[in-house]
């Protein structure tokens, strides 16, 4: 190898650190928890606050955890006047980006829990970045607070679910249905 090309390598080498992608190491990930749905319910929604404190773009691309059958990043908004949700493909924070994931908003989309979650539990998640790298954070899960309303009932967010104004065991949900959304949940 000549002295051209020796400075080509030494060059690339002292490059490759810069142009890695950012990894999960450098999720930081306060609050996490899920909210906790009624018995039978087919999926339940995770959350947390994310922030990237590395210099460089950061890519959540997937999620998983042994409590569910899979589980998907999902965004909610509103699109005239009706709440929607859709699946990302991937998530990004920039560098020093700080994300809420919260109701009605983005959230982590836990379906076919394998087992019955209740207020106190927890619940360990794996969040994977496009490098590979991966993050295992454990969710407590918490009671469901109200939702606002927020239009028409959405018959797609098989999530929505708010407990009744005044709860009592036998008026507890059993599950959830496009109804569930604007203010309490479905009987029987
Ligand atoms: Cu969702």
């Amino acid at each position: 190898m000549n002295l051209k090309y020796t400075s080509l390598a030494v060059a690339l080498a002292l490059l490759a650190p810069s142009l890695a992608w950012a990894s999960c190491s450098d999720l930081k990930v306060e609050d996490p928890w899920i909210r906790e749905a009624p018995p039978g319910a087919p999926a339940m929604a995770g959350f947390a606050q994310l922030s990237n404190k590395g210099g460089k773009p950061l890519t959540l691309v997937s999620a998983s955890s042994p409590d569910f059958g899979s589980a998907e990043l999902h965004q909610s908004s509103l699109e005239a006047g009706q709440a929607r949700m859709r699946k990302l493909d991937t998530l990004t924070l920039d560098p020093g980006q700080v994300l809420r994931l919260e109701p009605n908003s983005y959230h982590l989309m836990l379906m076919q829990p394998v087992r019955g979650l209740v207020s106190g539990d927890q619940s360990l998640i794996e969040l994977r970045c496009d490098d590979t790298s991966s993050a295992v954070v454990k969710f407590a899960v918490r009671p469901p607070t109200v939702l606002k309303f927020q239009g028409p009932a959405n018959p797609e967010a098989h999530h929505c679910w708010a407990p009744p104004a005044t709860p009592a065991p036998a008026t507890r949900c059993s599950r959830c249905c496009s109804g569930c959304c604007p203010r309490a949940c479905c009987r029987g």
